[in-house]
C-alpha cells in the first residue's frame, strides 16, 4: 500500500518533488545561491590544495577577487591528467582520515582515478541520488532492483545509498549472473530498475529466453546510464520491459550517477542540480566558453563538495544546456542526452561518427538485435572500420546468405543516414558479447604508439 507520505512532496500543480523548493527555486535566486557557494568551494580548493593553489597563482586568479558567476570562465580547467598526476591523495582539500569512502575508476591505461568522500559529501550524494529517483518517477516503498555493479565504480553503491535515503527496498544484485536476477525481479517484484542501458538490454534478452514476462510484472521505471545510448534504445527497452526508461548521468570526479537525471514528466533533457553543481559548455578544441542552446564539452564545477573540489572539470562529453523552463516545473537546466565522449569519436574515411549514432541508427533495422562493435584496426597508414553487428533469432546459423544480404542492408542504411561507409560483418544470433555494466563498443585493435 502506498501513502502519501510515502511518495515524494507535490507542488500546487500536482507533481511530485524531493526538494520542491531548490527544485523550482526561480533562477535568479538560484543564481544567487551558485555564487555564494562557488565563492566559498574556491576559497576551499585554494586554501586546502596545492594544486589549485599553483594553477589559480599561474593564471593570475584569485577567488577574493570573484565579482560574479561569469568571472568563473577566468579560471584554469582541471582534467583527468590533473587527478593521475596527483594520484592518489593529492586532490583532496581535507585530511585523508575525514573521508569514509573511496571509490576509483578503473581507466584502460596506467594509473585509476581515485575520488573520496566525507561524510558530508556521501549525505549530499544520498540525497541528489534520491531526488534524482523522485524526478525519474520513484518513491518511497518502491522495490528498487540495482544491477549496477557495486565496488570501486559508483553506480552500484551510489544508486544504492540513493534509493534508501528515499525509503525504497533496495536489491543489491550487482552486474553479472544474469538468469538468476531475472529471476529475482520477478520473484520480489521489482518496481524499478537500475542498470547501464546495454545491461538492460541484456536482462530484456535473457527474460525472454527464460519464459520470463517482465512487462506483466509490476516493473514500471529504468533509470538507466552511465554509457551512451539512443533514443531508439529508449524505445526498445520501454516496450520489451514495459517501463519508462529515464536517463541518468553522471560521473566519478564530480560524484557518481545523481549529477543531473531527466524529468518522467516531459523525459526531453535532463535536469542537472544546479545547488550543487554549475554547468558551462566550451569548445573543445580552444577551451572557449560556448552560449547556451550550443554544442560543446561539458566543463563542471562542484559547489558543495569537501573533499575532492573540482573546478572547471573538463567531462570530454558532448552535449547541450538548454534553460527552457521544463513542464514539470523544475527550474534546474538540462543537458542534453550526451553524444559521446569526445575521446570515443571515431573517424571513419573523414566523418566524425560517435557509436551511439551508430546504435541509433541500428535499433529497429529488421534483421538485426541492437548489440554491436566497431573494430578499428590498423592498415598501413590508414584505419580500417568495420562494423559487427549481431541477427536477431530468426536467422538460422547456417544461412550466410541472409547473413550477408543483412550486412549489405545496414552498410547502405548507415551510408545514407550518418554518411559513412565502412564494412558491416552480420554475426550469427548470440554471437557478440552481452554487457555486464558499460558496453564495450569500440574494440581498437591498432598497435598502441
Ligand atoms: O558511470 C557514474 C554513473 C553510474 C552514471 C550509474 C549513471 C549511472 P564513471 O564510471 O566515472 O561514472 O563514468 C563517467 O560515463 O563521463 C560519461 O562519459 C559516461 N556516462 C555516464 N552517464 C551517462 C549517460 C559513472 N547517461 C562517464 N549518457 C561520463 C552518456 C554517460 N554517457
Amino acid at each position: 500500500m502506498t501513502t502519501p507520505a510515502m511518495r515524494g512532496r507535490y507542488n500546487a500543480r500536482g507533481h511530485d518533488y524531493f526538494s520542491p523548493d531548490v527544485e523550482t527555486m526561480p533562477r535568479k535566486q538560484l543564481q544567487r545561491l551558485q555564487f555564494e557557494r562557488l565563492r566559498r568551494v574556491l576559497l576551499h580548493a585554494y586554501a586546502n590544495v596545492p594544486h589549485y593553489r599553483r594553477s589559480f597563482d599561474g593564471a593570475g586568479v584569485s577567488p577574493f577577487a570573484m565579482r560574479g558567476l561569469g568571472d568563473l570562465h577566468r579560471f584554469p580547467f582541471t582534467s583527468k591528467a590533473d587527478l593521475r598526476d596527483n594520484y592518489p591523495f593529492g586532490l583532496f582539500a581535507v585530511p585523508r582520515e575525514t573521508l569514509i569512502r573511496l571509490h576509483a575508476s578503473s581507466g584502460t591505461t596506467g594509473k585509476p582515478i581515485v575520488v573520496g568522500y566525507t561524510a558530508g559529501d556521501l549525505a549530499n550524494w544520498a540525497l541528489l541520488m534520491a531526488r534524482s529517483m523522485v524526478a525519474a518517477g520513484v518513491h518511497a516503498g518502491d522495490i528498487v532492483h540495482n544491477a549496477y555493479g557495486y565496488g570501486l565504480f559508483t553506480g552500484g553503491l551510489g544508486t544504492h545509498d540513493g534509493a534508501q535515503r528515499l525509503g525504497c527496498t533496495v536489491v543489491p544484485a550487482s552486474g553479472g549472473g544474469t538468469e538468476r536476477q531475472v529471476a529475482l525481479m520477478s520473484d520480489f517484484g521489482a518496481t524499478v530498475l537500475c542498470s547501464t542501458p546495454s545491461y538492460a538490454l541484456n536482462l530484456a534478452e535473457v527474460a525472454d529466453r527464460s519464459g520470463v514476462d517482465l512487462r506483466r510484472g509490476p516493473l514500471r521505471v529504468g533509470l538507466f546510464g552511465a554509457e551512451p545510448w539512443s533514443d531508439g534504445l529508449r524505445r526498445t527497452l520501454e516496450a520489451r520491459l514495459g517501463i519508462r526508461a529515464i536517463d541518468v548521468y553522471g560521473l566519478s570526479e564530480i560524484m557518481g550517477p545523481g549529477v543531473a537525471i531527466e524529468c518522467h514528466e516531459a523525459q526531453a533533457g535532463l535536469h542537472g542540480w544546479e545547488d550543487h553543481f554549475l554547468f558551462e559548455i566550451i569548445d573543445p578544441e580552444s577551451g572557449e566558453p560556448r552560449e547556451i542552446g550550443e554544442t560543446g564539452e561539458l566543463v563542471i564545477t562542484t559547489l558543495t563538495k569537501e573533499a575532492l573540489p573540482m573546478i572547471r572539470y573538463r567531462t570530454r562529453d558532448i552535449t547541450q544546456l538548454t534553460d527552457e523552463p521544463c513542464r514539470c516545473g523544475r527550474t534546474h537546466l538540462r543537458l542534453r542526452r550526451i553524444t559521446g565522449r569526445s575521446d570515443d569519436m571515431l573517424i571513419v574515411r573523414g566523418v566524425n561518427v560517435y557509436p551511439s549514432q551508430i546504435e541509433a541508427a541500428l535499433v529497429g533495422l529488421p534483421g538485426i538485435v541492437p548489440h554491436y562493435q566497431v573494430v578499428v584496426e590498423r592498415s598501413g597508414a590508414l584505419d580500417r572500420v568495420t562494423l559487427e553487428v549481431e541477427v536477431d533469432a530468426s536467422v538460422a546459423a547456417g544461412d550466410d546468405a541472409a547473413r550477408r544480404s543483412i550486412a549489405a542492408a545496414v552498410a547502405h542504411h548507415l551510408k545514407s543516414l550518418l554518411g559513412v561507409s565502412c564494412e558491416v560483418t552480420a554475426k550469427r544470433s548470440g554471437e557478440l558479447p552481452r554487457s555486464e555494466g558499460k558496453a564495450v563498443r569500440v574494440r581498437d585493435l591498432r598497435p598502441k604508439s
